[in-house]
């Protein structure tokens, strides 16, 4: 089957460089979640091919509100790369259908092996930041099953991270559970919601993510940045704009964009 799995990720590697959308691999197809993280890995290999380095990881479907619309009751696991973290201006001339969300991150301090018994990644964790994460599914219409998106690196695109802020301050002065959030774009409020939208509490976000990266063979290196999931529904992204992330009193973070769409 690695074959086939190559021959999948190329589909949506493809469709990721060229910003053409595809049907879903589940059409007319059988493709389970075993398959679909396989399929996820074969994909994160073509871009180290290509030169890509693994940057950290991300979380998706930590919202109650959206794994209740896409029916599912687990989170899903996503590998980002160097070139996915935006340096400036993000050009979205190849994107498809880009939304943008705000996040909360976190900066690993140590390599965590996510299947020692041992393990505990909330105590590796040496800094918090607001983040923007860009989402990008390259399928179309931005319609999936859980399988298809789990295969397309749960629709992960880009990122941006604001100023890191040292864990002891954060876990000292915040309840990172219960921070308000606000996504402006060009000054005009477009999304609203708090921390506690992220499963309850961000903090909740890493034990998840150390069970899902067991689960799948993830590394957890140190340096990497964790992406802990979205405090509110993802926003369209459009170019030319500066979208603006607040998290109240962790700080916040901008994305100005570029490029045709
Ligand atoms: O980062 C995310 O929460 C995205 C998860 C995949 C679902 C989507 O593309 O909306
Ligand atoms: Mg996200």
């Amino acid at each position: 089957m690695t074959g086939r799995y190559d021959e999948l990720a190329r589909v949506l590697d493809e469709a990721t460089r060229t910003g053409e959308a595809v049907p879903q691999l589940s059409d007319g197809r059988a493709l389970d979640l075993a398959d679909a993280y396989a399929i996820q890995r074969a994909g994160i290999a073509l871009r180290e091919q290509r030169g890509e380095r693994v940057a950290g990881a991300k979380l998706g479907f930590t919202s109650r509100a959206k794994a209740a619309q896409m029916g599912v009751s687990d989170v899903i696991i996503g590998t980002l790369t160097d070139t996915m973290a935006a340096t400036g201006t993000l050009d979205l001339t190849r994107s498809i259908h880009p939304r943008v969300e705000p996040e909360v991150a976190f900066l690993l301090g140590s390599d965590v092996d996510p299947g020692a018994p041992d393990a505990d990644l909330a105590a590796a964790v040496t800094h918090v930041a607001p983040a923007l994460e860009v989402i990008d599914s390259r399928y179309r219409d931005f319609r999936f099953s859980l399988a298809d998106v789990v295969a397309d690196n749960t629709s992960a695109s880009a990122y941006v991270v604001g100023e890191w802020v040292p864990v002891a301050d954060v876990r000292a002065r915040l309840d990172l559970a219960a921070l308000p959030v606000v996504l402006h774009v060009d000054g005009v409020e477009a999304a609203r919601g708090s921390t506690a939208d992220i499963l309850g509490d961000p903090w909740a976000a890493l034990p998840a993510l150390q069970r899902m990266a067991a689960r799948h063979g993830q590394p957890l290196r140190r340096g990497g940045v964790l992406l802990a999931g979205a405090a509110t529904a993802a926003v369209p992204l459009q170019a030319g704009v500066l979208v603006t992330a607040t998290v109240a009193g962790l700080g916040a973070v901008d994305l100005a964009t570029s490029g045709e769409l």
